[in-house]
């Protein structure tokens, strides 16, 4: 795919197209002046819940990598003590359970709540409101909250947006003779087609028990278990837009501002000055347990992507290609809209595409990196791996390894108009070799 010939407005155009939906009665923006609730209870005789959350809708403010700073509205678990997250806080549950979300409204505009793919999870909360959804959680996978409210994207891009998690029901390969490590996958297996399961299955059991991807027994994949956003195998990347001129319509404890010459056609007056993973940038981005996986060779990690603004984005990775394992089907005609799409064919790619609404999952496997040489550099020097060398000091390259992520769309590596690199920029790190986490816990 080329760019040329298509201005900035024009892919914008083609990115976020897809995502309105013409004719809705209500415009975002509006406010009600509403004294009542709405009925929105979950029924008195619905099944008890296995799982329950509550999140509240209010606003905050963030500082940009440049001194900019923004207003944004947010969720927040009603009993993380105040603190309001931009994304939301990551939501995990098991494929299966009875979910239950209290959605609380602490704003003075309707809002609305639900998550891609799960019908059930829809609502609308008034002001100063709460509402109930419950829903049976789908297929294992990565799927996203959000608000959008009257079919409008506005409230997301302002920062109404956070990840649900669903971990599959029954998503450990089979021990074989020639298996001898059952291997945790991301999907339920059960659920599957032959080819992807064959594909999945053949990738995790494959993690730690090949020349390639070593480590044994303990070279596999381990999820984030708790409500954790992240754990060391496991990151959740938001990749989202930011136009302050929408987030200046958000005056905090207030109303949101009417201005429909801007949110009348958000598609065409959307101007991204701000290209953020997890609702920061460039120098910001440089650490940071949520984003950066620092990690040892065997410790392959999972990054749970989602795009949740109206730009395309082309993230790419150096020093290890990544293994593409799953993305969202984004095409409201079909009947499977929403849902989690697993490959049946894992490809290894370098630069991967992030369409808005896109969710993937790729595994960065942490195996030892094809650019470093083989075999020693001098003849004189003695025989071995190069990289082992290098784990033993006995080359000059010292540890943590770093290696860059960037965005291949250019636009989106800046910052405030044209700050490079501060855009969608972060890095991972090799910390060590196989087995440096145990050495290195050992040491302490
Ligand atoms: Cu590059």
């Amino acid at each position: 795919m080329t760019d040329h010939g298509l201005t900035r407005r024009d892919w914008l155009k083609l990115g976020g197209a897809s995502l309105l939906v013409a004719g809705a009665a209500t415009a975002p923006g509006d406010v009600f002046a509403q004294d009542t609730c709405q009925v929105c209870n979950v029924p008195a005789d619905a099944a008890p819940p296995q799982k329950t959350f509550e999140l509240e809708i209010g606003d905050t403010s963030s500082t940009f990598v440049d001194g900019e700073s923004v207003n944004l509205l947010a969720f927040r678990l009603a009993s993380a003590n105040g603190v309001w997250k931009v994304p939301g806080p990551t939501l995990r549950v098991t494929e299966g359970m009875t979910v239950r979300i209290k959605i609380t409204n602490l704003r003075k505009e309707m809002h609305s709540f639900e998550i891609t793919g799960i019908p059930q999870s829809k609502t609308e909360v008034a002001p100063n409101c709460s509402c109930w959804v419950q829903f049976t959680a789908p297929v294992g996978g990565t799927y996203i909250y959000h608000d959008a409210f009257a079919n409008s994207p506005l409230y997301r891009l302002m920062g109404l947006h956070g990840v649900l998690v669903v971990m599959p029901l029954n998503g450990v390969t089979k021990k074989t003779a020639t298996n001898p490590y059952p291997s945790q996958t991301p999907y339920s297996l059960d659920t599957l087609t032959t080819a992807q399961r064959n594909a999945i299955t053949k990738v995790f059991n494959a993690l730690g028990t090949t020349d390639r991807f070593l480590g044994g027994a303990e070279g596999k994949w381990v999820p984030c278990t708790d409500d954790s956003d992240y754990s060391f195998q496991e990151k959740v990347w938001v990749m989202q837009a930011i136009d302050p001129r929408f987030q200046a319509l958000i005056v905090r404890g207030q109303p949101l501002m009417s201005a429909p010459q801007l949110t009348g056609d958000i598609v065409n007056n959307f101007v991204p000055r701000y290209f953020q993973l997890n609702n920061r940038s460039g120098f910001d981005l440089n650490q940071g347990e949520d984003i950066c996986p620092d990690n040892y060779i065997g410790e392959p990690t999972l990054i749970r992507m989602v795009n949740v603004g109206i730009t395309h984005h082309s993230p790419h990775i150096h020093g290890n290609h990544v293994l593409r394992l799953s993305q969202a089907n984004l095409d409201p005609a079909s009947p499977d809209f929403g849902k989690v799409q697993v490959a049946d064919n894992i490809f290894e790619v370098d630069t991967w595409s992030m369409w808005p609404m896109e969710r993937r999952d790729i595994l960065l496997p942490f195996e030892i990196p094809p650019d470093i040489p083989y075999k020693p550099l001098l003849a004189t020097d003695p025989q071995g791996l190069q990289f082992d060398r290098m784990v033993s000091r006995q080359a000059k390259e010292p540890f943590p390894l770093r290696y860059v992520m960037h965005d291949h769309c250019e636009m989106a590596t800046t910052a405030g108009g044209g700050n490079y690199p501060q855009g969608m920029v972060t890095h991972w790190e090799i910390m060590g070799g196989l087995g440096g986490r145990k050495l290195q816990t050992a040491q302490l």
